[in-house]
């Protein structure tokens, strides 16, 4: 089997409300879809949202970096040869979201052409995974309304709360999101970079106090010292997310003592990268969580099937509501939340089909 051709197809899907986070705000997707065909007519898929004010990409860069770096290395290889095209690939340095895609595109490939699901292939460890539900920047009573909705529309009852903002805005919406949602439901935060490191070190203690379990990127990672002071004085784990995108940098991030745990995002380091350096944290004992990169529906498809395929992964609940946002999306057959949980699915590869006529529809020229 043979790569054919490679496209990275521009998308414009509207959202149904903004989501805002320290570092930026999102308003409709701009993902760009990547499909890979073989010679013997099989079909991959992988998508990636750009982030700019996290990677640096957009989706013309995405575009740009797939049909003239990557699809040159891809076409008349073997999608088995996922270890070759990478080293190929990482002769081209960052373009993360870009090479995420195809990863997982090579992997729904692989399913498709040994007639098995991804999370199999990667070591099924479970059936599903809990859902956990990331709350964007606004008032409290739209956070608490956001969180509400989706508890009682998909029975959520694990919730990341973006925070780093001025202290006392997040800690009014820390205390409302609690009162309502009860002292059952899991709470943890991210900060994407918003506070300095004296900062941090309160908020750190104060959310501890409302029962937030981990706090995500409180202050920039190459504020060194800063880093290292939360660390050594938050009561909660400091987790790493867009400072560790590389298996390198989780390495070093966690040697230099500037992160205590990691989330992995197939929309970044697609499934081999994320499985290695899930393997890397199984070894040091460090807790691995997948996060979300503001995905659509065939991301977060990906999502669940790494969830379900690593144990490491499948025991703490998997971020996969932002594809709610949106107003549509390109996929025949939507992911389902029933009950809190969600169901890798069963068909070769990624099982996911493209809606032809959503793809006309929200495709760019
Ligand atoms: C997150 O966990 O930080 C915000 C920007 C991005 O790239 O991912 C999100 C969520
Ligand atoms: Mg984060």
């Amino acid at each position: 089997m043979k790569i054919d051709t490679v496209e990275a197809i521009p998308l414009a899907i509207p959202y149904r409300r903004p989501f805002g986070f320290a570092s930026g705000r999102v308003t409709a997707a701009d993902h760009v879809l990547v499909q890979i065909t073989t010679d013997d007519g099989l079909v991959g898929h992988g998508e990636a949202p750009p982030r700019p004010y996290t990677y640096g990409e957009t989706a013309a860069s995405i575009v740009a970096a797939v049909r003239d770096l990557f699809a040159p290395v891809l076409v008349g290889a073997d999608p088995f040869a996922r270890e070759r095209i990478r080293a190929d690939l990482d002769r081209t340095v960052a373009n993360n979201a870009a090479k995420g895609a195809i990863d997982v595109a090579l992997w729904d490939l692989v399913g498709q052409a040994c007639g098995q699901p991804v999370h199999v292939l990667l070591g099924h460890a479970a059936d599903d995974v809990r859902a956990a539900h990331m709350i964007g920047l606004g008032t409290p009573e739209e956070m608490v309304a956001d969180a509400c909705e989706v508890r009682d529309d998909h029975g959520v009852d694990a919730f990341k709360i973006k925070v780093g903002r001025e202290l006392g805005v997040d800690m009014a919406a820390v205390r409302a999101l609690r009162a309502e949602l009860g002292d059952a439901v899991e709470l943890y935060a991210d900060a994407n970079r918003g506070w300095d490191a004296d900062t941090a070190i309160v908020a750190s203690r104060r959310l501890a106090d409302h029962g937030v379990s981990m706090l995500e990127e409180p202050n920039p990672a190459a504020d060194v010292l800063g880093r290292r002071r939360i660390v050594a004085a938050s009561p909660i784990p400091v987790v790493g997310d867009e400072s560790t995108i590389t298996l390198g940098g989780v390495a070093r991030s966690l040697l230099d003592g500037d992160t205590e745990a990691i989330s992995v995002k197939v929309a970044r380091t697609g499934f081999t990268d994320s499985a290695k350096i899930v393997g890397l944290c199984e070894g040091l004992g460090v807790t691995t969580v997948i996060g979300n990169q503001i995905d659509g529906m065939l991301s977060t498809v990906a999502s669940v099937a790494l969830g379900c395929g690593l144990r490491a992964l499948a025991r703490h609940p998997v971020e996969v509501t932002n594809y709610l946002l949106m107003a549509d999306d390109v996929l025949a057959d939507p992911p389902v939340i029933v009950d809190g949980r969600i169901s890798a699915r069963q068909e070769p590869g990624l099982g996911a089909t493209i809606d032809p006529g959503k793809l006309a529809h929200y495709r760019l020229a």
